[in-house]
Parts: structure tokens; sequence; C-alpha cells
């Protein structure tokens, strides 16, 4: 029953919304064609661009897992020599942990995190883009090396002296310590997007108490990057310093010190397993509210869980290092420290099961990865406190109990919800949903296949089998298990080809998806799927913790934002409200030659110290080119 005074009323505010959106896609659009694709600053192009070359790397990665097993399947096999062996387990660790795990999780922020605080752009969107071109260049630099003969072979943590001028000939530790420096480029700049994302551009109303765990995950991880990253960048830069000038950080017969690498390094990266694992916790955290179909229990004790363990990651490096011979009490607090995060730990787990207890769960395939990552996370942490005390330690130290251990956590604790994560969002990202028969089977095999590949590693590990031998004797008790984790390998890798199936199929052929097909909560659910160019017509008006779920129908909106420039609302850090309007950057083609340059300098610096010098010069005309002033207007309040 529409009245007449009515309808014209209706039609009028359809007629400006149209108007609206074409103005906003006409100022946010990315360029088309190639140069535009190059050039572009849009958040969630960049983010669909990590994402997939980050799954690019862990397919690389896996394929050297597969050899490495072959390998061991049985004894004295002769596919790999000693040499080969060395590289391919030094590049599938340093591959997973620098090209695959870390940078995957920036890359999901990247799209994210952005559309569930309810802003427009990621904040220094150029930065963004630059910092997807110097992973890029840092990933190619280390496969390229591998195709050359030239890969590192030093395992992924590259200890002096091995790494050192005096044992690791040619320029294999060199690549190592150049492609860290630039993936850690990559990570600290989309740490400082997204802390300043996070902090300013949240959607009015959004206050502290009221940002979803994912985004909570993410800042946290960002202050653990800001923090932890320029470690390795020194210990990385000291190193190529002592190979190629001639200094001694760490040579031991000048005044160095080579347990000054394995500080540095730990100190990096033992918070790096936490910048892994916490965005993973996050997106459980996120996820399990429509699955369970209630809030999150917990959601104070949830996020101080992760603000606890980032201040903790800190504080026990050490436990790398309990067989080096340190001091006693230094071994103890490093104990104490190691066991007293699974208190955080723990406190997460439980908020899931009682989410999960009180809820009314659906049990649809991101559901099964939540679980599947909380057994195998669960037996991780428990492994994880084994390690922490320093007898068990010095027992299974180098052995395949670790080696069980940390994929119990590295693949239980970011792998599995990162599958899960997937299949969630998936319908978001591409307006395709995934496979829900796919998924299952895949999960099912990926769960299966990894426990029965890696849960006979701890005891290979307590019958003393070392960690990084290339083969073994047939009088060894070793010949079976090390046969059935081959074999049952063979399932993890059909379960991983089977969930690559769904989704290169659900994109060709999946059914569309909704706006918000799971029902779910937060911002990024209240705009199309896939979002526009400029993510939301109208910006959110946020009153609560789960926007969506609290204004079904309306989500009250703020106008005021023009529609013929980019312009992003800019919040107050903790009560969200409205400061300024501030101009988003146009796309540009800087931030790649700025890449290209860099990279230029960073890899023939391998070479000569020189590099660094003229290198510079190209650096500085990009920069000069990226930042070239514009005339764009003052902010307006
Ligand atoms: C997909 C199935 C995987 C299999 C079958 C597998 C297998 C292995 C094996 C057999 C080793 C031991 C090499 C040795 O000590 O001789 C190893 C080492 C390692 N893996 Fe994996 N892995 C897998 C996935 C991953 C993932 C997803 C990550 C990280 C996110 C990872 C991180 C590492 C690291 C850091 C090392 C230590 C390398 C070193 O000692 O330098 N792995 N892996
Ligand atoms: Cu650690």
């Amino acid at each position: 029953m529409s009245g007449p005074a009515t309808a014209p009323d209706a039609r009028d505010i359809e007629l400006e919304r149209s108007r609206l959106t074409s103005a906003l896609a006409e100022t946010w659009r990315t360029p088309s064609g190639f140069l535009g694709a190059l050039a572009t600053v849009d958040h969630k192009i960049i983010g669909r661009r990590y994402i997939f070359t980050a799954f690019i790397f862990l397919s690389l990665g896996g394929v050297l897992a597969a050899l490495m097993r072959i390998q061991l399947a049985q004894p004295e096999a002769r596919l790999l020599g000693p040499d080969r062996y060395n590289q391919i387990f030094t590049m599938h660790g340093a591959n997973m942990m620098f090209l695959f795990a870390v940078p995957v999780m920036e890359a999901v922020a990247v799209y994210l995190v952005p559309l569930m605080v309810g802003t427009r752009n990621i904040a220094f969107p150029r930065l963004n883009a630059f910092s997807y071109w110097i992973y890029l260049a840092g990933g190619m630099l280390l496969w390229i090396a591998f195709a050359l003969d030239m890969a590192p072979d030093v395992g992924w943590f590259a200890y002096v002296p091995l790494s050192g001028p005096q044992y690791g000939a040619g320029k294999r530790a060199d690549i190592w310590a150049q492609m860290i420096t630039f993936t850690e480029l990559s990570a600290l700049a989309v740490a400082v997007e997204l802390i300043v994302t996070i902090f300013k551009q949240r959607a009015p109303g959004m206050t502290l108490d009221r940002i979803p765990v994912f985004v909570w995950a993410m800042l946290v991880t960002s202050f653990l990057v800001i923090m932890a990253m320029p470690a390795i960048v020194v210990a990385s830069s000291s190193l190529i310093l002592d190979r190629l000038v001639g200094t001694h950080f760490y040579n031991p017969a000048e005044g160095g010190d080579v347990l000054l690498w394995q500080h540095l390094f730990w100190f990096f990266g033992h918070p790096e397993v936490y910048i892994i694992f916490l965005p993973a916790a996050g997106m459980v955290s996120t996820m399990i509210e429509p699955f369970a179909r209630r809030p999150a229990f917990g959601y104070l004790p949830l996020v101080m869980a992760l603000i606890a363990t980032g201040i903790l990651a800190f504080g026990l490096w050490v436990h790398h290092m309990f067989v080096v011979g340190l001091p006693r009490l230094g071994d103890s607090f490093f104990t104490a420290s190691s066991m007293a995060i699974a208190i955080p730990a723990s406190i997460q787990v439980f908020c899931w099961l009682a989410t999960l207890w009180d809820g009314k769960p659906v049990f649809k395939a991101p559901l099964l990865f939540i679980i599947g990552f909380i057994v195998t996370f669960v037996i991780g942490g428990l492994t994880g406190v084994m390690v922490a005390s320093v007898p068990f330690d010095t027992q299974v130290h180098d052995t395949y109990f670790v080696v069980a251990h940390f994929h119990y956590v590295l693949i239980g604790g970011a792998v599995f919800p990162l599958l899960g994560a997937i299949h969630y969002w998936f319908p978001k990202i591409t307006g395709k949903m995934m496979s829900e028969s796919l998924g299952r089977s895949s999960f099912w095999l990926i769960f299966i296949g990894f426990n029965a590949t890696f849960f006979p590693m701890h005891i290979l590990g307590l019958q003393g089998m070392p960690r990084r031998i290339y083969t073994y004797q047939p009088d060894l008790p070793w010949h079976g298990l090390n046969l059935f984790v081959s074999l049952s390998a063979i399932f993890l890798t059909i379960g991983f080809l089977l969930f690559f199936v769904n989704a290169i199929s659900s994109l060709r052929g999946g059914v569309t998806a909704s706006d918000n097909p799971w029902d779910a909560p937060t911002l990024e659910w209240a705009t199309t799927s896939p979002p526009p160019s400029y993510n939301f017509a109208l910006i959110p008006v946020v009153g609560g913790l789960h926007p969506v779920w609290e204004n079904r129908d309306t989500l009250s909106v703020a106008d005021g934002l023009r529609s013929d420039r980019r312009e992003l609302l800019v919040t107050s850090l903790a009560t969200s409200e409205p400061q300024v309007r501030e101009a988003s950057p146009q796309h540009s083609i800087w931030p790649l030659w700025a890449a290209l340059a860099t990279t230029v300098m960073l890899i023939w610096s391998i070479f000569s110290p020189w590099a660094v010098v003229w290198g510079s010069i190209p650096v500085a005309i990009a920069l000069i080119g990226w930042f070239w002033p514009k005339g764009t207007p003052e902010d307006e309040a």
C-alpha cells in the first residue's frame, strides 16, 4: 500500500543513493588494464594478491616437505644427498615462516581490517602497495636462488658460525639474510598501516570495547612486529657486514660473540611464533560467533589474553637456547615464563569451548577447522610446556620431538584456523561460496593426515632420531614409523590439494553468495559480497560489539564525506568520535618503482658494499616521485 505522497519520496532517495554510489565508484575505482593493476592502492585488490601469493609459497614449501618425506621414508634412500637436503629443509623452514605464515596473516588483515572497522581504505595505501611488491621480490629472490643452486643451507635460523664467513662459503647465507630484510620491511610497513587504521579510522561509535577480536589481535600483532622485527634486521645486516665487509660482530677471535646471534635471532624468533598465532586466534574468536550462534564468551578475557600473550612473548626467547649453557637462574626464569604463556592460551581455549557449549553450533566446514585447531593446538601447547622444562628439553633437543611440537603449534595453531578463515571469508572476498562437501572432505583428510604424519614424530624423537638428517641406517629402530609418517603425509597432501580444488572450482562455478551468508555480526558483512571499491557508500555508525546483529535491518549511517574525491573519516582513538575528513592517496605507479629500486639495491649489496651508496640514488628518486606534492586541499574538519 504505497500512498501517492510517499512514492516520489522513496524514488528520490533511491535516485540520490544511486547517484552517490556511481560517484563513489568513479572516485575510488582502480584504473583499468595492466598498468592500472600495477598502480592500484585498493586494499582489497592488494590483500587478495597477497593472500594468493602466500598460498603459492605454501604449495612450494609443501613440495619441499614432500621431497623430504620421500627421502626419509626408507633408510639409506638416495633421492637427496646431504647438500640438497640441507638446502631443502632450510628452504622449507624459511619459506614457510617468512614467505607464508607471517605474510598470509598480514594479507588477510590487509583485506579485512578496513572493512571490519568500517572505513574506505587502509591508512597509507601506497605503502601498502609497496609492502606487497617488496614481499614478492624477497620471495622471488629466495626461489630464484634455489633454482640457481644458490639457496641457503644453514637452517631457517642461520646460526653463526655456520652462516658466517668461516663456514658459509658462496652467497647462500647472504641470500637468506637479504631475503629476511625484504620480508621484514614488508611486515613493518603493514604493521604501521594497521595500527593507524585501527586507531584512527574506526567507524563512529566503535569504541575500544566494540572492536572485533580479530582486529584487536592484529593490533597486538602489529606491535609485536614493530618490536621484534628490528632485532632480526639488525642481526642479519650485521651478518652481511661480517661476511662482506669483514666486521667481527659474530667472530669470537676478534671480540665478537656467536651467542649474540642467538639472542638477537630468538628475541625476534619467539615473538614471530605469536605473530603467526595471535591473528589465527583472533580469526577463531571472530568466526566462532556465527557458527555458535551467540556472542563469543568473554570478550574482555579474550582481548586481555591477546595482550598478555603479546607482552609475555618477549620474555621467553631463551627457551630456544637451553642447551647453550646459560646461567641456571636465567634458565629458571625462562622456564617459568615459557610455562606461564600457557595461561592466556588456555583462557582463550576455555572461552571458545564455553561459546560452543552455550551456543547452538552449526557444524559447517569453518567450524570443523576451528575444532581441529583447538584439538591440535592443545596438543602442541602441552608438548610446549614439556620442552619448556630444561631437563626434558636437554633430552629431546634437536630431535623429531621438537619437529612434531612446532608443527603442531604452527599447523594446528595457524594453518587450521587460516583454512577455516578462507572458507568463511571466501564469499565476502570473491562473491562465491566454497563447496561445503569438498570443504568437509578436505578437512577430514587434512586433520587425520596431519595427526598421522606428525604424532609419530614425537615417538621418533623420544627414540632419539635427530632433526636435519638426510638419511639413517637400517639397523636403527626408526624405519617403520618413518614409512608410516611418509605415507600419512600423502593423505595430508591430498587434503591440501582438495582444498585448492575447492577454492578454484568454487571461484569458477560456485553458488553466488549473498551479502551475509553466515548471518555474521561484524561490519564487513554489512556491505555487498564482494565489496565495492569504496567499501561502504555511507559510513556505518556502530552502537555495539555486534553491529550487524544489533541493527538487523538498517545500520545507522553517517553522511558528509565527499564523493568526488577519496575521503576517509578520521575518528578519535578511544571513543571513535569523528574528528576530520582526510584525503586518501590516489593510485600511483611509484610504490612499484620504489620497490624495484629497493630490490636492486638490496640484492646488489650482497655482492658489493658500494651498492648501498649508488643503489640509494634510484631509491631516492622513486621516493621523490611517490611523495611529490600534488596540491591536495587541506584536510577538513
Ligand atoms: C604441510 C606439511 C608439512 C610437512 C610434511 C613438513 C615436514 C617437515 C619436516 C620433515 C621437517 C624436518 C626437516 C629436518 O629436520 O630434517 C620440517 C621442518 C620445518 N618445518 Fe615443516 N612441514 C610441513 C609444513 C610446515 C608449515 C606449514 C610450517 C610453518 C608454518 C613448517 C615449518 C617448518 C620449520 C620452521 C622447520 C625447521 C626447518 C629447519 O630446521 O631449518 N612446516 N618440516
Ligand atoms: Cu619460543
